[in-house]
């Protein structure tokens, strides 16, 4: 005779779930317990439910299985809820486990009570309560098998007094499915597709995730027609070594070179990739899009040319039918310009010399030479952390610096909150990776705005021994946003950031820290404090003045700076 709590906690370990994140409550107490008893499944308590949900969503996104966390009833629950949002929209897939109040008391607006079927009906897949032992195995094998094939969010509810039911003997264990196979798309999507593509005379590929599996595939599809290829932000893990045809990346975080690529193409060839923002798609193409979603498909930029199935296998039988392009004008021109756009990007990051080099961008600095700039502080990342670290990245300008200036082009991984948009993930998901390889690097690129949002979860780092090492980004704003209000002819308001000492915050909860406010010993301390054992605060000091800027700057993005700053200075006292 099993409970129910005991045969999830088996069910899941027997599936490879390692650990459970969450913080503990009365309605998970059989689960917890179960957990506790079972040696090949950890609990993870942490101090704010979003970060277990953060840090399961990283797991999972680094390992392609379940990610698992837990929330009791009502607010515990509900504090999950932007870490599930994240990975959703990641499509990582994650099994939250939530409590409830006992089921006699349900719909009977109890202490606490939420109702998490409707609470969670758009961020998951599957949102079950589980109120009887006869609902097992199937709610969960539902349960899991959802969130594995979508890949996506999955909840399953648990009020208090059920987990501990018992299930008799002649229940079947739950069993999962097992994940899809890759297939290609149709032969006359793939006919379509060719005739289209040779038709062309300068074909440029849009590349992301999607296409992480077909690294070779797609090496040899832009070979073949001598095509510049732009990579997006999570492409970039793997999609960026050894490839002598990307030209960086295109949007906000990307560089004229890419944005020339697309403009210049008269065929498109999107591959795995969902890239959301329409103004940064060329007008007039013919575009070819290929992803396993069809839903997907042209929600984006117009599609002339579908091709649902997995890059790889639809690649395999494209290639052979594509004529190799002779000429390599359009690929020269786009390797020439994003190779001048790295030199020149090259110069923001090295050490001042002189008084005046580090350029003002905007406001009065007194001197911009003793203060760091944050592209500097990436390039000092990239060249000081090892050729496997993982890196974290909270959304922001670190994006954008991280993004820019450090380079995925060996075996590092990369996670961010790319899809969402949250703050304050970066830490948590370090967390995540690191309790998944305990030897190996992993950064966290944080914002001052960022960590001080689920700051408490830096002390788990030290309940459990985890060595991350957590750089702020420390320019005392959520700048990203004052740039957009700048951006937007606005003055800047309520940016500000009244920061606390977190060398000293550190200290108190028990991390080794550094701060490091002069440029000039950044490639000093940066490996130094890296290589200190255990987990540290790399407090940074940047440039509070540095904004990321776009690499088409229009005539308004110009105008709005002129007009804030002008404000700025009228309503000034
Ligand atoms: C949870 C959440 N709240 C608010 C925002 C809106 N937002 C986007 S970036 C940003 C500022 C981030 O500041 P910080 O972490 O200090 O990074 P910086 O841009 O200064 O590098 C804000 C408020 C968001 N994306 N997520
Ligand atoms: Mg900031």
């Amino acid at each position: 005779m099993s409970t129910i709590a005991e045969m999830i906690v088996n069910a899941l370990a027997r599936h490879g779930v390692t650990h459970v994140w969450g913080v503990v409550g009365d309605a998970l107490n059989p689960i917890t317990d179960a957990i506790r008893r079972h040696e090949d499944i950890d609990w993870v308590g942490v101090r704010h439910e979003e970060a277990a949900a953060f840090a399961a969503g990283a797991q999972a996104q680094l390992t392609g299985r379940l990610g698992v966390c837990m929330g009791t009833v009502g607010p515990g629950s509900i504090h999950l809820l932007n870490g599930l949002y994240d990975a959703k929209k990641s499509h990582a897939p994650v099994l939250a486990i939530c409590g409830q109040v006992p089921s006699a008391e349900i719909g009977s607006d109890f202490f606490q009570e939420v109702n998490n079927d409707v609470l969670f009906s758009d961020v998951a897949e599957f949102a079950r309560s589980l109120t009887s032992a006869n609902q097992m195995p199937h709610v969960l094998e539902h349960a899991v098998n959802a969130a594995i094939a979508k890949p996506g969010v999955s909840i399953l509810t648990i009020p208090g007094d059920v987990g501990s039911l018992e299930i008799s003997d002649d229940v079947a264990l739950p069993r999962f499915a097992p994940t899809a196979a890759a297939t290609p798309a149709s032969d006359t999507q793939i006919h379509a597709a060719a005739s289209a593509i040779d038709a062309g005379e300068k074909v440029s590929l849009l590349v992301g995730m999607g296409a992480r599996d077909a690294r070779a595939q797609v090496l040899e599809l832009a070979r073949k027609l001598q095509a510049p290829m732009v990579v997006t932000l999570k492409g970039k893990e793997g999609l960026e070594r050894g490839n002598p045809y990307q030209v960086g990346q295109s949007g906000l975080l990307g560089n004229p070179a890419a944005a020339g690529a697309l403009d210049d193409a008269d065929v498109l060839v999107l591959v795995g990739t969902d890239f959301p923002y329409r103004e940064w798609y060329p007008q007039g193409k013919t575009v070819v899009q290929l992803d396993t979603r069809a839903e997907h498909i042209g929600r984006r930029v117009h599609v002339d040319h579908a091709l649902i199935g997995h890059a790889a296998p639809t690649l395999d039988l494209l290639l052979p039918r594509l004529n190799d392009v002779e000429d390599s004008t359009h690929l020269d021109k786009a390797r020439k310009a994003y190779e001048k756009w790295c030199k020149s990007q090259q110069r923001l990051t090295e050490p001042p010399k002189k008084a005046g080099v580090v350029r003002k961008l905007r406001g009065a600095v007194d001197n911009p030479d003793d203060l760091i700039r944050p592209e500097a502080v990436a390039k000092a990342l990239d060249a000081h952390a090892s050729a496997d670290a993982i890196f974290t990245v909270d959304t922001g300008m670190c994006t954008a610096w991280v993004s820019r200036f450090v380079s995925f082009d060996n075996e590092r991984r990369l996670l961010g909150s790319f899809n969402l948009g949250s703050m304050a993930n970066a830490m948590p998901q370090a967390l995540g990776a690191q309790m998944l390889e305990p030897g190996r690097e992993v950064i966290a690129c944080s914002g001052d705005g960022g960590l001080m949002m689920l700051l408490g979860d830096l002390r788990t780092a030290v309940s459990y021994q985890l060595p991350i090492k957590v750089v702020v980004f420390n320019n005392g704003s959520l700048g990203m946003v004052k740039l957009e209000q700048n951006q937007g002819g606005l003055p800047t308001f309520g940016t500000d950031l009244d920061n606390p000492d977190f060398a000293a915050v550190a200290a108190a909860m028990g991390l080794d820290s550094i701060v490091i406010d002069d440029p000039r010993g950044l490639h000093d301390q940066m490996p130094e404090a890296l290589r200190r054992p255990g987990p540290v605060l790399i407090d940074v000091r940047t440039n509070p003045e540095e904004v990321s800027l776009p690499p088409k700057v229009s005539a308004g993005d110009v105008w709005g700076f002129a007009i804030a700053k002008s404000k700025e200075f009228i309503n000034s006292p």
